[in-house]
């Protein structure tokens, strides 16, 4: 198997997702870290545009958004899963909920003041400003959910968090799934990353203890590795095949036609590329870097806009 490369930083939420998910399936994988804000020269010379954290690169094949991350995982080893048997559904629409409704009220509780001191403690105030302006940015100006109403909200998540624990040790039976995950990385950086919040968890204490259980199946081998390394591995490495994909057409969009690809919610930074293929879960797009050389860039399909690039 070529080397699984993670772009992502430590105090990423979703990142923590993924390293999480690495180490339930027990995979080595190498380490690259990317800045908190833009400018992120080294990852968009692979993405070609999309901006978020975290993204898994295999050689010139780079995934984007964890959702698909979880599934290109998957794929490569099955066992022990993230979709039990009968429960493939409900972990994607518990892990969907999760990575939207729980993340935002989450992270807006968390960067109340008294968490971005902890988050940015020691740090200079520019890198706090630079920080702000990027996410604000990036929420094209919308503002943030007041933290007041985030607690409320967050509260009523994690009593039904705990009501889902009752009588078994993981949200949806008793092997950790794709649910687990994604609930997990919002808490985390609670617990983790804001402790002077993190009295918000005592009133769900079961939610404590399935944290606990979640955090020790800590993060698989990982070892470090430079953007530029990274980068290099791309320029000498060919994209999987594609042979056997199944074309799904939605959008009278043809393959081999040049289009756009980008989030549907925020950070809409748009990816250009030659669409290669469609399938009824995923686009990938080939583009050519000076840097990256020739990639196939991949993103699921819920979650991404597709558009037409007008000759
Ligand atoms: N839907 C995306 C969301 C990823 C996301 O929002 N990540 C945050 C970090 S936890 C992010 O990208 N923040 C801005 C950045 O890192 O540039 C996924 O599942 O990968």
């Amino acid at each position: 198997m070529s080397d699984l490369i993670l772009h992502h930083y430590p105090t990423s939420p979703f990142a923590e997702k993924v390293r999480l998910i690495l180490g339930h399936k027990q995979l080595d994988w190498k380490s690259v870290f990317i800045p908190m804000v833009m400018p992120k020269p080294e990852l968009t010379a692979l993405t070609g545009g999309y901006r978020k954290t975290p993204v898994l690169q295999i050689g010139a094949d780079i995934y984007c958004d964890t959702s698909l991350i979880g599934d290109v995982l998957e794929q490569l080893k099955p066992a022990p899963t993230l979709y039990p048997e009968a429960l493939e559904g409900a972990a994607r629409i518990v892990a969907q909920w999760a990575d939207s409704a729980l993340f935002t009220a989450s992270m807006a509780y968390n960067f109340q003041p008294v968490g971005v001191a902890q988050v940015f403690a020691g740090a200079p105030a520019e890198a706090v400003q630079a920080f702000v302006a990027d996410r604000t940015a990036m929420r094209s100006g919308a503002a943030r959910m007041a933290s007041t109403d985030a607690a409320a909200t967050y509260k009523s998540y994690l009593r039904r968090i705990a009501n889902m624990l009752q009588g078994q040790d993981f949200l949806l039976g008793h092997q950790p799934c794709l649910a687990d995950f994604a609930t997990y990385h919002p808490l985390w950086f609670t617990l983790d990353r804001t402790p002077a919040l993190a009295g918000i968890l005592d009133a769900t204490p079961e939610v404590k203890t399935w944290m606990t259980r979640i955090k020790a199946i800590g993060h698989g081998k990982s070892s470090k590795c430079s953007a530029d390394e990274a980068l290099q591995l791309a320029r000498n490495s060919r994209p999987a095949s594609l042979q056997g994909e199944v074309f799904q057409d939605e959008h009278g969009i043809a393959l081999g036609s040049q289009v756009l690809i980008a989030a549907d919610n925020f950070g809409l930074e748009p990816t250009p590329g030659e669409l290669v293929s469609a399938t009824r879960t995923r686009y990938t797009l080939r583009r050519t870097g000076d840097r990256s050389g020739t990639v196939h860039v991949h993103f699921p399909r819920v979650g991404f806009t597709l558009k037409k690039v007008s000759p």
